[in-house]
């Protein structure tokens, strides 16, 4: 992948329509993919998930989601869990995990040069097990089925190392890297270290999650179709420099209204697929900023999205169904980390799963007939009487 590449939004940073090799690497930017295949071979039995009590979105939380394009939830992630991930780190960059893909350090590296090798890893819960749990959290699913289930796929994981003086992404909207039909999509951010203006916390754009997702050249039918009349493209998207990304002449529509996500460790930001956001530079002097981020939708919408793979039926079937149940194809994780797509009791809504009630009232719904007319029935006095 090249920073050329990176710029022309064919594969900017969101590890999508990656091509043949098994590993991509660019050393500049430090983003590493690893696209391992899943065959059911390997599928490993389902670990069922103890000691996570489930947590609840409240209408609040909902209705901040949707108003501002993205919602943080303060600690749902415990400090175990997050410790677990902040040795895990160092374990990928130490090279003491034989990862395919990712080199070990060159003998004689100093701790600076070894810690400075990857900004971010992506697509490893296909080869790690960790990897694959923190995808499938239980608490970040919770949420997920509230924000846009009650049926989540897991489609893509990227573990963020970004080390002092690491690069920042500039401004993008996820759903142009990741379309999905209807467009779901939403990204789930879990905090490893402290995230600050300082370390390149991510920033959001309160409103722009109303805006279409701006095509760049060539793409320009590849989320709204030619639906929209007067949607301009753009150019260099993710690109840092703003002189030379002009999707921040969107972002310009909202000024003043910017805000920095300052994240502790275990505080999870939520962010749909429109919202515009980006990062700087981790201006630190010492302090990483290490994050897990997944990216789901629901799994009742269709995605081409991942690999390259040119297959018109879709690539659902190589996404993990983590809640609900889908009329789709899908995968089952690979490490055997308890979800809906191996656990029939996480899979409603024919089975016990939270949409089992929503599905069943559905079916109760109210008939709108078309005679007799009942003329009162919206009128709200009749109901005084
Ligand atoms: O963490 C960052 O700096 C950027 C992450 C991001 O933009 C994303 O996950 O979509």
């Amino acid at each position: 992948m090249t920073l050329a590449k990176l710029r022309e939004g064919s594969v900017a940073g969101q590890g999508e329509m990656m091509a043949a090799p098994k590993v991509a690497k660019d050393p500049g930017l430090g983003i590493t993919a690893v696209m391992a295949p899943v065959t059911d071979a390997e599928v490993a039995p389902t670990k069922p998930l103890t000691g996570y009590e489930r947590y609840r979105v409240s209408v609040q939380e909902y209705v901040t989601f949707h108003a501002q394009g993205f919602l943080i939830v303060r600690g749902l992630v415990s400090q175990e869990d997050v410790q677990e991930l902040a040795r895990h780190s160092e374990d990928l960059m130490y090279g003491r995990l034989d990862v395919p893909g990712l080199e070990s350090p060159p003998p004689g590296a100093s701790p600076w040069e070894i810690e400075q090798r990857y900004l971010r890893v992506h697509m490893l819960h296909r080869v790690l097990e960790i990897h694959e749990r923190y995808l499938l959290h239980p608490r970040v699913l919770d949420v997920l089925e509230a924000l846009i289930g009650p049926d989540v796929m897991a489609m893509q994981s990227m573990f963020f190392l970004k080390f002092p003086g690491g690069e920042g992404q500039g401004y993008h909207q996820d759903s142009y890297y990741i379309p999905t039909v209807p467009d779901t999509l939403c990204g789930a951010w879990i905090a490893v270290d402290r995230a600050d203006e300082e370390n390149g916390c991510m920033w959001f754009v309160p409103g722009t999650q109303n805006e279409p997702i701006y095509p760049t050249a060539g793409r320009e039918l590849a989320n709204h179709g030619d639906a929209l009349g007067d949607l301009p493209t753009v150019e260099n998207v993710s690109v840092t420099d703003d002189s030379l990304n002009t999707l921040s002449r969107v972002a310009a529509k909202y000024a003043g209204r910017e805000v920095p996500a300052i994240m502790e460790p275990g505080d999870v930001a939520f962010f749909g697929g429109h919202v515009l956001h980006h990062s700087y530079r981790n201006m630190s002097q010492g302090r990483f900023r290490r994050s897990f981020v997944g990216h789901y939708a629901n799994a009742r919408s269709f995605t081409m999205w991942g690999y390259g793979d040119p297959d018109a039926n879709g690539s659902n079937y190589k996404h993990i169904l983590a809640r609900g149940s889908t009329h789709l194809p899908y995968a089952t994780p690979r490490f055997g980390t308890a979800c809906a797509a191996n656990t029939p009791a996480l899979r409603g809504p024919r089975a016990s799963g939270s949409g089992a009630p929503m599905m069943a009232n559905m079916a109760d719904g109210e008939m709108m007939t078309t005679a007799p007319m009942d003329m009162a029935r919206n009128d709200p006095d009749s109901h005084n009487e």
